[in-house]
């Protein structure tokens, strides 16, 4: 399937190494011996992650195979410092996970606009020899290599940062409710997986306030093991602060479909279960009150919930209230600045790390066994491998 919603991707990054220090006498008319006058090598560049708020998906990295530093230049005579090799800045969307790809460790998170992250640290710089002239000698003709650079690959994952999200069965209305109370529009019909990308939109609230909606793809019983379109949305549900779970009123057995909608989350991560959440029974226009009374006795007690109707906009105000009511209770225990444009509460996250045979399941990932596209600097041959950079 071609899809511009990208979420994940795989990167060579590297920074650069150290220059090295120059081992040059100097040497002038009236000064045959002046000494060592070696400058200092240039440190590589460091490569950096950026939170930026203009991306929403990792799609501006698709192609971006592999991110290199500069290399820092070498000290020259008359203690001339190289230059700093270019550091490389890889900017993602709030909510971009980075795991190890050989060893599936986490490395880092990167939750919030302008928020910088160093992934890999540049080579220092070699010491030119003038550093080492000491009272016995004099005149020293060696140098330190520069440090080497460092090399890893990198999955970059996207778990959306969104405030709410919502769980429910394919066709709940999920699609229907982010139209009607969001800026964003995500295609609705009457079938099931309508929705296949995930999308968020802000919901605007009263005085001036708003918070961020993300509708997910649906979920159905087996999505932890893979079933439909199973883990990879899941994992967006992951962030969000609160889970608004959605269950047709039409359906035959709303207390089944809210225990199952529960039982998938558990299975795909036991933290899941410890998220506020808030439960709608949609389509309540096809319910007269009669029934709406006779459903509601055998409803779980211990949740917010509520009938609404996205069609006719039946308790869809008091949605919206309860929501707000419990974004403001996680709000409490948060310092977040709730005047901000739609500010997002991502509740803190304890990121496993990945068994890296998921990736290979996933067929987007693509495979880097070719690489004759890379162009790999290797100038590495001229470097005494072997010299170990000492600390002076
Ligand atoms: N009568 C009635 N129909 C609704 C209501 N909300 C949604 N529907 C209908 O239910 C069907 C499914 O709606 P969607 O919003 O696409 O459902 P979804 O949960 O996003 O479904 P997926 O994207 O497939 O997971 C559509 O035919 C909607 O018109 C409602 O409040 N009342
Ligand atoms: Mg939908």
């Amino acid at each position: 399937m071609e899809t511009n919603f990208i979420d994940y991707v795989k990167i060579i990054c590297r920074s650069g190494k150290g220059g090295r220090g120059s081992a040059h006498m100097h040497r002038a008319k009236y000064a045959p011996n002046g000494g060592p006058d070696g400058g200092d090598g240039g440190r590589g560049g460091h490569v950096y992650l950026r939170g930026n708020r203009n991306y929403w998906t990792l799609l501006h990295l698709r192609y971006e195979r592999h991110v290199f530093a500069g290399h820092g230049g070498n000290g020259g005579k008359s203690g001339s410092h190289g230059a700093d090799g270019d550091d490389r800045i890889i900017d993602v969307p709030c909510g971009t996970v980075v795991y190890n790809a050989e060893t599936g460790h986490f490395v880092c998170d990167v939750t919030s606009d302008g928020q910088v992250v160093q992934l890999l640290q540049g080579g220092r710089g070699g010491l030119g020899n003038k550093h080492f002239a000491t009272a016995t000698n004099q005149a020293p003709r060696y140098a330190q290599p520069g440090e080497p650079m460092q090399e890893m690959t990198v999955i970059l994952e996207l778990k959306m940062l969104a405030d709410v999200g919502l769980v429910g069965f394919p066709n709940a209305g999920k699609s229907t409710l982010v139209n009607v109370i969001s800026s964003a529009h995500p295609k609705i019909a009457g079938y099931p997986f309508t929705t296949l990308e995930p999308s968020v939109g802000v919901v605007r609230y009263r005085d001036n306030r708003s918070f961020v909606m993300a509708d997910i793809p649906g979920i159905i019983e087996g999505a932890s093991e893979g079933r439909g379109l199973g883990l990879r949305f899941l994992r967006h549900i992951e962030r969000n602060a609160l889970l608004l779970f959605m269950i047709p009123g039409d359906t035959d057995d709303i207390r089944h479909d809210y225990e199952v909608l529960l039982n998938e989350l558990a299975t795909y991560n036991p933290e899941m279960l410890q998220k506020r959440r808030v439960v709608a029974i949609t389509k309540a226009d096809l319910l007269d009150d009669e029934l709406i009374q006779l459903l509601s006795a055998d409803l779980p007690q211990d949740v917010p919930l509520l009938f609404i109707s996205a069609v006719t906009g039946f308790h869809i105000t008091e949605l919206k209230d309860f929501l707000w009511r419990e974004l403001e209770q996680l709000h409490l225990h948060d310092d977040v600045d709730l005047t901000a444009e739609a500010p997002v509460h991502h509740a803190s996250l304890v990121h496993r790390d990945k068994d890296i045979s998921e990736f290979d399941e996933l067929g987007d990932v693509d495979d880097f066994e070719d690489t004759d596209d890379l162009e790999i600097v290797d100038d590495f041959d001229d470097l005494d491998d072997d010299i170990e950079y000492v600390d002076l």
